[in-house]
């Protein structure tokens, strides 16, 4: 057993969003800032996918991804954790639904649900969001019972064609940062 967290130990989702600047190497750090966190373990990694802006439709395309996260945080500090590293990765608030060089959405954490003024969970929009879904459907725990409410809405989002939605690289984050076997 490799068990980094002795007790309450919860999975968490958390959708990434670049595009502005060198989005890939800001989803990689952004990665690689929560991996590196004490409370925070990356343990799946969706694709990485090219997708047409949505809300605000004049802006680039966005490189979007969903990580599956053990954490011992509680949602709100990893809420509150999440809004930092965006922070530390040069997001700046001008337009709203505008571009951004990292946004970080905290999905699901467990099977919680919530609704307060600074987090909701499940995260309200996200079945709405096909950029969100279909990574989603890469690394959502086949135990959840969100599993095959997103399959489907994911499954219809690809089928549909017109979402704008192409599978641009995958890395293997394991083996990205664990290169050597001792
Ligand atoms: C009508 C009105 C239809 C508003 C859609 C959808 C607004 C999504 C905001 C909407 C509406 C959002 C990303 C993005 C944004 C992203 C891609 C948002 C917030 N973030 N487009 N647009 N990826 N592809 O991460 O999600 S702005
Ligand atoms: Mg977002
Ligand atoms: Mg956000």
């Amino acid at each position: 057993m490799d068990e980094q967290f002795p007790h309450k130990e919860a999975e968490a989702y958390i959708a990434l969003g670049s595009n502005m600047g060198n989005r890939e190497q800001l989803l990689l750090s952004a990665i690689s800032l929560l991996d590196t966190h004490p409370d925070v373990r990356v343990s799946s990694v969706s694709g990485m996918y090219e997708t047409d802006p949505v809300g605000y439709t004049e802006q680039p395309p966005f490189l979007n991804m969903v990580l599956a996260v053990q954490t011992t945080l509680s949602p709100l500090m990893l809420l509150r954790q999440l809004l930092q590293f965006e922070q530390q990765l040069g997001r700046v608030r001008q337009i709203r639904w505008g571009p951004r060089t990292i946004d970080l959405d905290l999905l699901l954490y467990d099977n919680v649900r919530m609704d307060q003024e600074e987090l909701t969970l499940p995260h309200p929009r996200m079945m709405e969001r096909a950029f969100v879904l279909v990574p989603l459907h890469d690394v959502l725990d086949y135990s959840h019972q969100l599993q095959q409410e997103v399959s489907a809405a994911s499954r219809v989002a690809l089928l549909d064609g017109k979402e704008g939605i192409t599978l641009w690289k995958t890395i293997n984050w394991r083996s990205a940062s664990e290169p050597f076997e001792s």
